[in-house]
């Protein structure tokens, strides 16, 4: 928990099953490899419940916030910890409930014997406030029999090292010495311990930290209370939390079918819940960022921060990549948008916010040290002429769909207006293609020696095929469909204000054209859409022929790079990758309804030796050169055959918007778009009843859950196509 501040007090919780080889958990990682973990229910404001099945027993959190005083009210929070299975001896859990500031603000511990029982404290955004750790107690809530307290206090260089600086802080030296049980030693905070420091660095963060160690099942709960809230009807715990939280699940429940009907449209129990889940861990997994990036522009010799700024935005993965992409962010915000417009609006200002003087917003928000410490190095810097898909104006089309347009959201469009032109303009100035109407992704990799394909990183389609010789006569064609999306979006916008909307029309209706789209992107010999550019077929991997120098032996030879040869030099002309960027004139709905090209896009579609298969659309056809092809030894395909549910998304959409006009392929796209929509349900929701979790992408072969995961960003857009919303 933490405020919207840049330099938030926080409060966590880490936890530790104690047995020999014990490790405290913390934040979500990958690495622990726990059989699940996500939020169930969770309504983006005020309520939350999440569970966390670990080796051996499952955590149940939930909160609540109970607005009231000045400084955001109240919350509370109940852990609820279950052996997996009844019978066994019950394992001995400790659970570690912390409170850390950041740079500002104090907090006074309050200790009875050796129990932490509460912490007063000061912030700037939050007054004065008070946290109690109340007494553990059974699941029905009668007082535990016995339990161990251990506490700490602690200073740390910043926020992202308080586990560090716990972890350091265990001993094993404590006795559980529960009556008529045996003795067992266990792991607890110590604070006699030596605390490290970092030389030449001020600590920078206190933290306290009260330790329960207890068997299961037991309940613990935790209350934060605000100075300012004076008249209270009670403390949040114990009954009127139980009852404050059936309150929050009833309304969830009842909210949730009346955005999305999936009681109504015949789904079972278990697949709502896991609609259900999918989004409440889009919204669990939202943050509050602050920091800068770090920039390199063509106007400085060397990398530059930022400004520095804040960032209310959700993302892809709360383990993997617990920070802002742009692109992900347009799809994250079609299913909030749904669920809080008013959310969503308050995401897509601070993303615009994030613009420079040009109208450039870096692609891959990394603004802090916590962030930093996830990173690669080399993926740090973002560059100033680096794009990447302008999907903010996906959700901004949902949102002026939205019922109930008002001045207030009239007053918002307004303050976007001059943010948005700015940004579109950004687009067609510094993504100009070599033709008028035609766009290129600029910053593809430009080593064209040690990559299969260069890859385009700025597409969002990172390792997707293209021309094999990255030049200034490339066009790319799903850059041109997005740019007539944001000029047709943009036209939309300036309408409703009043403002001169003509140019972002005239833009559209050329870019939508379909005479001139077949012109510059319709491969005939191909039969398909396609880029184009300076570009050979004939390419592959080759291990590099090193000679032995006279008289070296052979074991100082390093071991052969694996480098690309080119058999046919090459030439300009269409790209041949038969996948989602052949796609995109039908994705984003640009064909009219009686093109011929939609009929042979469908027949593409619908061949399991090209994209089709019993789990979704594949982003590479079989029949493609490099479809599933490694692009260097220790870089494996990613956008070259796997499923990914984002541009599924727009695929059914585009089904079911095809199957609404009339047209000679009016019933092949309605039938395409049961079987595709009916596939895709059935594969995720599969995946998620056997893995526990939603992944980045799916495999094309078995449909099983690969890449990252827990992956709520846009594979949560399976909400969607269950409620049919698009
Ligand atoms: C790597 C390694 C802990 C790649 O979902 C975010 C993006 C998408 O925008 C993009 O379309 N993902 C897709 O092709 C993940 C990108 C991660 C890059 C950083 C750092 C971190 O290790």
């Amino acid at each position: 928990m933490r405020p919207r501040s840049p330099r938030p007090p926080v409060a966590g919780l880490m936890w530790l099953r104690q047995a020999a080889e014990a490790r405290l958990r913390h934040t979500c990682e990958q690495s622990d490899g726990l059989p699940g973990y996500g939020w169930l229910l969770h309504d983006g404001l005020r309520f939350g419940a999440q569970e966390i099945r670990d080796r051996g027993l499952t955590l149940r959190t939930e909160f609540v916030k109970r607005p009231g005083g000045e400084h955001g009210g109240d919350w509370s929070w109940r852990v609820t910890a279950r052996p997996e299975s009844a019978g066994e001896q019950s394992p001995l859990l400790s659970l570690l409930f912390y409170v850390a500031t950041d740079g500002q603000g104090t907090l006074q511990p309050h200790v009875e014997d050796t129990r932490l029982v509460s912490v007063t404290g000061t912030s700037e955004e939050l007054g004065r406030f008070n946290i109690t750790f109340h007494k553990p107690t059974t699941e029905t809530g009668e007082a535990l029999r016995y339990a161990s307290y251990n506490h700490l206090e602690a200073r740390s260089p910043g926020l992202h090292r308080l586990t560090d600086v716990v972890k350091s802080s265990l001993s094993n030296r404590f006795v559980y010495a529960a009556p008529g049980e045996a003795k067992r030693r266990y792991f607890a905070v110590d604070t006699d311990r030596a605390l490290p420091g970092e030389p030449g660095q001020a600590p920078h963060s206190h933290l306290l930290l009260h330790q329960v160690t207890l068997t299961l099942p037991c309940r613990v709960e935790v209350t934060f209370e605000s100075g300012s809230f004076a008249e209270r009807p009670g403390s949040l715990v114990g009954a009127a939390l139980s009852q404050e939280l059936a309150g929050h699940v009833a309304a969830f429940e009842q909210r949730f079918e009346e955005t999305f009907s999936l009681a109504r449209k015949g789904f079972p129990p278990q697949q709502r819940r896991f609609a259900q889940a999918a989004l409440s861990n889009m919204l669990g997994g939202m943050g509050y960022f602050h920091g800068s990036s770090v920039v390199q522009s063509a106007h400085s010799q060397h990398p530059l921060p930022y400004p520095e700024g804040p960032l209310f935005t959700a993302v892809p993965s709360r383990s993997f990549f617990p920070r802002g992409f742009l692109w992900d962010e347009g799809f994250h915000q079609l299913l909030l948008a749904r669920w809080d417009p008013a959310l969503s609006r308050e995401v897509i200002a601070h993303w615009l916010d994030l613009m420079n003087a040009e109208g450039w917003i870096p692609r891959e928000q990394i603004l802090d040290d916590e962030a930093r410490a996830k990173v690669p190095p080399e993926f740090i810097l973002q560059h100033s002429e680096a794009a990447n898909p302008p999907t903010l104006f996906l959700a901004l089309q949902q949102l002026l769909r939205e019922p109930g347009q008002g001045p207030a959201e009239l007053s918002y469009l307004r303050s976007l207006f001059p943010r948005l032109h700015t940004w579109y303009e950004w687009y067609n100035t510094t993504q100009a293609g070599p033709l008028p109407y035609t766009f290129r992704w600029r910053g593809r990799d430009q080593d064209t020696d040690l990559f299969l394909n260069p890859k385009t990183l700025t597409s969002g389609l990172d390792d997707y095929p293209r021309a094999s010789h990255p030049s200034p006569a490339e066009r790319h064609l799903d850059l041109r469909c997005w740019m007539a999306l944001a000029s047709g979006v943009m036209a939309q916008v300036a309408e409703r204000l009043g403002e001169p909307a003509a140019e972002y029309r005239r833009m559209e209706q050329v870019l939508r054209d379909n005479a001139l789209l077949e012109q510059q992107h319709w491969a005939a010999q191909l039969g398909m859409f396609a880029d184009y550019g300076n570009h050979s077929q004939a390419v592959g991997l080759e291990r590099e022929k090193v000679a032995l120098g006279p008289g070296q032996p052979r074991h100082q030879v390093p071991t052969p790079r694996l480098v690309r040869v080119v058999r046919k030099p090459p030439q300009l002309q269409f790209v041949g990758a038969l996948g989602y960027v052949s796609l995109f004139p039908f994705l984003l709905q640009l064909l009219r309804p009686d093109s011929p090209r939609l009929g042979s896009i469908l027949g593409d579609m619908r061949s399991e030796q090209k994209l089709w298969t019993p789990y979704g659309l594949r982003s590479l056809a079989r029949t493609s050169p490099l479809y599933m092809k490694h692009n260097t030894e220790h870089d494996p395909p990613y956008w070259r055959g796997p499923i990914w549910i984002n541009m599924n998304y727009l695929a059914v959409g585009a089904l079911h918007h095809y199957a609404s006009l009339e047209g000679p392929y009016q019933q092949q796209a309605a039938a395409l778009y049961q079987e595709l929509r009916a596939n895709l349900i059935a594969n995720l929701h599969r995946q998620y009843r056997e893995s526990g979790y939603l992944w980045e992408q799916y495999s094309d072969s078995t449909g099983k859950g690969q890449g990252c995961y827990p992956f709520t960003g846009w594979s949560a857009l399976v909400v969607l196509v269950m409620a049919e919303e698009y």
